[in-house]
This record gives C-alpha cells, structure tokens and sequence, in this order.
C-alpha cells in the first residue's frame, strides 16, 4: 500500500478526498491537514462533515496534524485541496521532500515542468515528472485541472482526432464548485450568475496544454482556439456546458465516434467503465438525474447536432476535482513513478 495524505482536509474537496480515500485498494490514508485551529483534533471533530455519504470510520479517528512538509513524513503521496495561495509553497516544499503531490489547486497548473493531467486524454504527459526529477527533486507535482476544463477534455477525447480549429463552451456550473459557503443557502436561487473568477480563462489556457503535445522537453499547445462563457446556476452538484465545434464532418460519424470510443489507458480502480457516456434522449444529461454515473466519474454527453453541437456534464466535485487527483495518483503508480 501506498501511504497517502490529504492537505486541507476539511474543507468541499478535502471532504470528497477522504470519502473515496477510504478503502481504496492502492492508498493507505495516513495523513489529514487542516488549519492550525482543527490541529490536534480527532477528524470527526474538526470537519464539519457535509457529504451525502457518512464519515469514513477509519478517517474520523485520524489527528489532524497542521499543513506543514515536518507533518508529512510518512507520506509517499498528497493529495492537495488547498486554496491556490496556500498551495504555491507548501507543495513546492513537498516535491523537494520527496513527496508526489497530487494537486486540484490552480497554483501549478500552467508551470513549464508541471504535468495537466486528464488520463484519458494525456497520460504520457505524466513524463513530465522525469523534468522535474532533473531539476533535482526527489518527489514531483501532477496537477488536475479545473473541474470545467475536465469536462471539456473528457468530452473531446472521443472526436479529438476530427480537425477543428474553433472550439466554443458555455457553462452553467454548480454552487458546490464554489467550496460549501453557496450550499446551506442556496444563495443564488432564482438567478444566474455570468461571472466565476478567472474561470474563463482557465479553461481556456487548460484545455490547450492538456491537448497539446509534450515533445520531451516542453508542451506544445493545441492548434486550435478555446472561446468560454461561465455562469453559476442554481444547482447543488453536477457542472453542465454547451460545446460548439467546426468540425466539417457528418454528425451521424461524430456520434459513431462518441459510441465506439474506449478510454485508452487500461484498468484503473478509479476509472469507470465508461468515462464518456454518450445519450440519445432529447432531455439528457441532465445534473441530478446523470451526474454518479460511474460513481461520479462519467461524463455525460448529448444533445448532439450538427454544426457541431453538444452537451456534457460531470460531477464537479468528484470527477472535476478530488476524483480526477485520485486518477491521476492510480495511473503514477501503474506507470511506476512511486
Ligand atoms: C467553480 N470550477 O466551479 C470552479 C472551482 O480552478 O480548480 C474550481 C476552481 C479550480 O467555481
């Protein structure tokens, strides 16, 4: 077993981390961190627990130790929920300790040596690891992207081989993407709102150095330009968004592409059996009727049209963050980076 970590435990993501860290056949939970006020607690009393799932017995009796590299130790891997200016240097300092840090933070995302993981569409970016271990580290960072961007490249694996130079999205994105403070309230009921941070531009500049080509030595972007739009819409989990492409080719081989499609990087506990499920319904996906589908790490897509149009949707939280992390982490083992 591999004895892993979660840095900022208690907060949305840090929650999603320790759930499906429980028994997990690969990963050994040793470690939780928190702010200096939950350290020094047992987990079940510093969390304010708030998942639909109840605490992992074995998670609540784990001492909260401070985000701290001298805390870390015993950890061959973390995995990072920490807000990005936290995590610029904590998980900097892990990497020079030895540790592999599995991150959803933004902080590293865009570093020239740093991998943007999406298995299923960039493994081999994972070689990047073998840069940072030239520069003289022991351990390495792997970074996820943003939820919505996840989406998006999940989406394309399937039709990425038809040529298009324009992609466009729209998305109207969950309240839980916003940490836990939007959901007791729902504080946006009855509204939409057009603005998320830098939302638009990371997806942006995510989607192109993921699909981009990694050359040995540097990423090379994506040949084609990335438009988004990003609104906030009055649903608990599940981000959901509208994709417009020029590809000239018939949709009827657009749709064979998106049925016929396997995920090319074999088994992996956290991989579902399907990571894009492709419907036919008029009305689907749809958030809470589509979104655990695979244990949260499908996503789905429909609504395709000619032009090319179509819809996708994931689970934000799962497959948009503290699943994607978890992915990342299965497939460094099984290419043999820890
Ligand atoms: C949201 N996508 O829905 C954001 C949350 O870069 O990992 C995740 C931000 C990120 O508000």
């Amino acid at each position: 077993m591999v004895s892993v970590g979660v840095l900022g435990a208690t907060g949305a993501v840090g929650q999603r981390f320790v759930q499906l860290l429980a028994d997990h056949p690969y990963f050994d939970l040793t470690v939780l961190t928190a702010s200096g006020r939950s350290a020094g607690k047992k987990y079940r009393d510093a969390v304010n627990w708030r998942l639909d799932v109840p605490l992992p017995e074995s998670a609540g009796d784990i001492i909260v130790a401070e985000t701290k590299t001298e805390c870390l130790k015993n950890a061959d891997i973390v995995f990072s929920a920490l807000p990005a200016d936290l995590a610029t240097t904590i998980e900097t300092d892990c990497a020079k300790a030895g540790i592999g840090v599995c991150s959803n933070a933004s902080s590293h995302r865009m570093d020239q040596d740093v991998p943007l993981v999406v298995p299923e569409v960039n493994a081999d970016h994972l070689r990047m690891i073998e840069l940072q271990r030239d520069a003289g580290n022991d351990g390495f960072i792997v970074t996820n992207p943003n939820c919505s961007t996840i989406m998006l490249t999940v989406s394309l694996a399937p039709i990425r081989n038809f040529h298009f130079t324009d992609l466009r999205v729209a998305t109207m994105q969950a309240i839980s993407g916003a940490g836990f403070e939007g959901i007791p309230a729902m504080s946006i009921f009855d509204n939409v709102v057009p603005y998320i941070g830098n939302e638009e531009e990371k997806m942006e500049r995510e989607t192109l150095k993921i699909m981009g080509t990694f050359d040995g030595s540097e990423i090379v972007n994506a040949p084609f330009s990335v438009s988004a739009s990003c609104n906030r819409v009055p649903v608990i989990d599940g981000h959901t968004m509208a994709v417009w492409l020029d590809i000239k080719e018939p949709v009827e081989n657009v749709a064979k592409a998106f049925q016929s499609w396997r995920c090319p990087i074999g088994d992996l506990p956290t991989l579902p059996e399907k990571s894009v499920d492709f419907m036919v319904q008029q009305d689907r996906p749809q958030p809470r009727l589509d979104r655990m589908k695979g244990k949260g790490m499908t996503v789905s897509v429909g609504r395709l049209r000619p032009g090319i149009r179509y819809i996708a949707m994931g689970h934000n939280t799962i497959r948009g963050a503290a699943g994607a992390s978890i992915l990342n982490a299965e497939l460094i083992c099984d290419r043999g980076y820890i």
